[in-house]
């Protein structure tokens, strides 16, 4: 099985994130993860505050397998990264850390990814623990999640229309980095 694990760096509060980072892992049959490629989005802003939009990118190649390293690899990446920031997944506190896992859940019998799982973890130490978890559904068969699960990603204490859109638009772009092994 293939995973992607997502989490951001700072000094503190959504406004100072430093860097954004996205690891690539694929776990074996004996349940032991490799890390693959890892990717780096920093901040670009030298005062350290969040600039919607404007990241740094230090990408290790071609990172959505298409066999070849250009402007797709960037522009996927960094539309990822935005709309992973607007979750506000982070907390910078001593000690914890909030990290955001997605994978391909099942498959169609076209073997075209039809359900995705979007956990959310918090980390302390050694410790991880989900705190809650968001799916996607592509209920016609063309690859494009359309349903949701009722989940406040956004964490805006509602569940609205805007929890969907950032579910399906995550969605999207981890497809696009095509990090799924076909028909597990
Ligand atoms: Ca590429
Ligand atoms: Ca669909
Ligand atoms: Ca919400």
């Amino acid at each position: 099985m293939r995973y992607l694990k997502v989490f951001a760096q700072g000094r503190g509060g959504r406004d100072h994130t430093d860097k954004i980072v996205a690891r690539f892992y694929q776990r074996d049959n004996c349940g032991a993860d490799q890390l693959m490629h890892e990717e780096i989005a920093f901040n670009l802003d030298r005062e350290g505050e969040y600039e919607h939009g404007l990241y740094d990118l230090h990408l290790s190649g071609d990172i959505n397998g298409d066999g070849k390293e250009d402007f797709l690899d960037q522009r996927i990446f960094n539309s990822f990264v935005n709309v992973f920031m607007l979750l506000g997944w982070f907390d910078f506190c001593a000690g914890h850390s909030h990290c955001l896992t997605m994978h391909v859940k099942h498959y169609s019998a076209n073997g075209k990814p039809n359900a995705i799982e979007l956990n959310f973890i918090e980390r302390s130490g050694e410790q991880e623990t989900l705190v809650y978890k968001a799916s996607a559904y592509d209920g016609d068969g063309d690859a494009v999640m359309d349903s949701f699960t009722n989940t406040d990603v956004n964490r805006s204490g509602k569940v609205d229309e805007l929890d969907k859109a950032l579910i399906r638009v995550l969605c999207k772009f981890f497809l696009e980095f095509k990090w799924y092994a076909h028909k597990e």
